[in-house]
């Protein structure tokens, strides 16, 4: 049986090769894709620590994020159902000045899993873009990601820019580790989600409102 403790040290340590073959072996012995997916979120947790305490730096977090970013890859297609014709169209990015992508690449990747269209915008994505991505696929769902505490403050822009187009049947749900369900609620957004697990029934919930 794989061992995902080795998986968790290897993603901690930025070990790409090490990280992707415990991945493989765990996918191989037949492991839970979400239990794997738990080794590798706390590598992610514990190197969020490390920089906290100023024993490593951001290259250090850049290679495990790497590390992280591949060895997910190989587990996205168990987590995504490929399938039949998508609920609707949801857009999905991480806020204006935010390089943070690991958690919005998983809500995307748990939403597509859950039979939506998702469009991902990528990370650092201007007010504008949403709304022109919105208006452009006709989606019913824009989802924005915040890591920074200086960076959530501009998720009120995205919703108020959303608001100020018309798009009325567009909802917005908001998340990411300094984001709380009291600051969802006082910028004006339709929904926040603690994990990507929960974003599912989050943006189900919202949708079918209306
Ligand atoms: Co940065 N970073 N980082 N970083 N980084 C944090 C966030 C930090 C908490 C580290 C720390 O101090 N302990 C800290 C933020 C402090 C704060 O504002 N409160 C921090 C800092 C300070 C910085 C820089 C400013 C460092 C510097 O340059 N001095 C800088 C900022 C750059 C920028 O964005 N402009 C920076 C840079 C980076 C890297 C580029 C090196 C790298 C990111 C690489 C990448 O993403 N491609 C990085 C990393 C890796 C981290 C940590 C270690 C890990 C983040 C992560 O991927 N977590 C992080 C510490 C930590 O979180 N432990 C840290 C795993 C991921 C699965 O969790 O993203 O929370 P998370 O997503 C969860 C939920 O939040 C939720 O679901 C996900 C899965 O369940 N969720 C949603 C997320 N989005 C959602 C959207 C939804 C719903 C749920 O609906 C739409």
């Amino acid at each position: 049986m794989a061992d995902l403790a080795a998986l968790t040290a290897a993603i901690e340590r930025g070990d790409r090769a090490a990280a992707t073959e415990v991945t493989r072996q765990a996918i191989a012995d037949g492991m839970d894709p979400e239990t794997i997916l738990g080794a590798m979120t706390s590598a992610m947790e514990i190197v969020g620590g490390r920089f906290q305490a100023g024993e490593i730096y951001v290259p250090e977090m850049l290679i495990s994020a790497r590390a992280m970013k591949e060895s997910v890859a190989i587990l996205e297609p168990l987590l995504v159902d490929s399938g039949v014709r998508p609920e609707f169209t949801a857009i999905i990015g991480t806020v204006k000045g935010d390089l943070h992508d690991i958690g919005k690449n998983l809500v995307a990747m748990m939403w597509r899993g859950a039979n939506f269209e998702v469009i991902d915008l990528g990370a650092n994505v201007a007010p504008e873009v949403f709304v022109a991505k919105a208006r452009e696929h006709n989606a019913r769902l824009v989802g924005v990601s915040a890591l920074l505490t200086t960076t959530m403050v501009g998720m009120k822009d995205v919703v108020d820019s959303i608001r100020a187009a018309g798009l009325t049947d567009v909802r917005v749900v908001v998340g990411g580790a300094p984001v709380t369900a009291e600051f969802a609620a006082q910028i004006g957004a339709d929904g926040y989600a603690p994990d990507a697990a929960s974003a599912v029934a989050l943006a189900r919930r919202v949708v079918a409102a209306g």
